[in-house]
């Protein structure tokens, strides 16, 4: 990832139909063109007026926060904050593509959750149980330990020092125009979307971002 100033709109690698019939391509649309559009014009309109941060990556913009000036902290912190978790977000998931119950990330999770169907429901109660806009995320630690978290707003794993693994959006932009206000359906749907292999990817590419 590692971008910095001026950040762009990237399209997404599938068409805003693709995830049909578990996410509508609407929602989609809007959540990608617009939500995420105005987390970036946001951010790149402070950093315009802010030379000295233009070399920050995103990470370092949300991670290093406390560093930026009182006056235009949250603001950085918020919209950087959401363009990373939109990122992550639209990029774990894809259609049609399956876990395979031999895959070694897979007996991961099941070594730390107890087996599937219960990294599942955990999952789904931790979704669900974000109170107002927020996610919920598989992260991992240092030690490569998974574990679930919520975040609140726009904040992220990597100010908690976790490497984000696979994170759900749950502000009810995410669902409202097909779901209404029935969270725990888009959650049941969504879990038909989760692109594996790149959750593999993130998990592998933890010892490398360690070097
Ligand atoms: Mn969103």
């Amino acid at each position: 990832m590692s971008e910095k100033y001026e950040f762009k709109l990237k399209p997404l690698p599938y068409s805003f139909s693709d995830l049909e019939p578990y996410i509508d391509s609407l929602t989609m649309k809007l959540h990608h063109d617009r939500h995420l559009k105005t987390y970036i014009d946001n951010l790149n309109s402070v950093i315009s007026k802010h030379v000295e941060y233009k070399k920050w990556s995103l990470e370092k913009l949300i991670k290093d926060s406390n560093w930026l000036p009182q006056d235009v902290r949250s603001s950085i912190k918020n919209n950087a904050g959401g363009v990373y978790n939109h990122n992550f977000y639209f990029s774990n998931m894809a259609p049609g593509i399956k876990k395979s119950s031999d895959d070694e990330f897979i007996e991961k999770i099941n070594h730390f959750f107890g087996n599937f169907d219960d990294f599942k429901s955990k999952f789904k109660t931790k979704a669900l149980d974000v109170f107002g806009s927020g996610y919920a995320w598989l992260v991992a630690n240092k030690d490569k330990e998974l574990k679930i978290i919520q975040t609140i707003n726009q904040n992220t794993p990597l100010e908690l020092d976790l490497i984000p693994i696979l994170c759900i959006d749950v502000w009810e932009h995410a669902y409202y125009l097909k779901n209404y206000n029935k969270r725990a359906e888009y959650i049941d749907n969504w879990f038909n979307v989760i692109n594996w292999a790149k959750l593999r990817e993130n998990y592998e590419n933890i010892d490398k971002d360690e070097k």
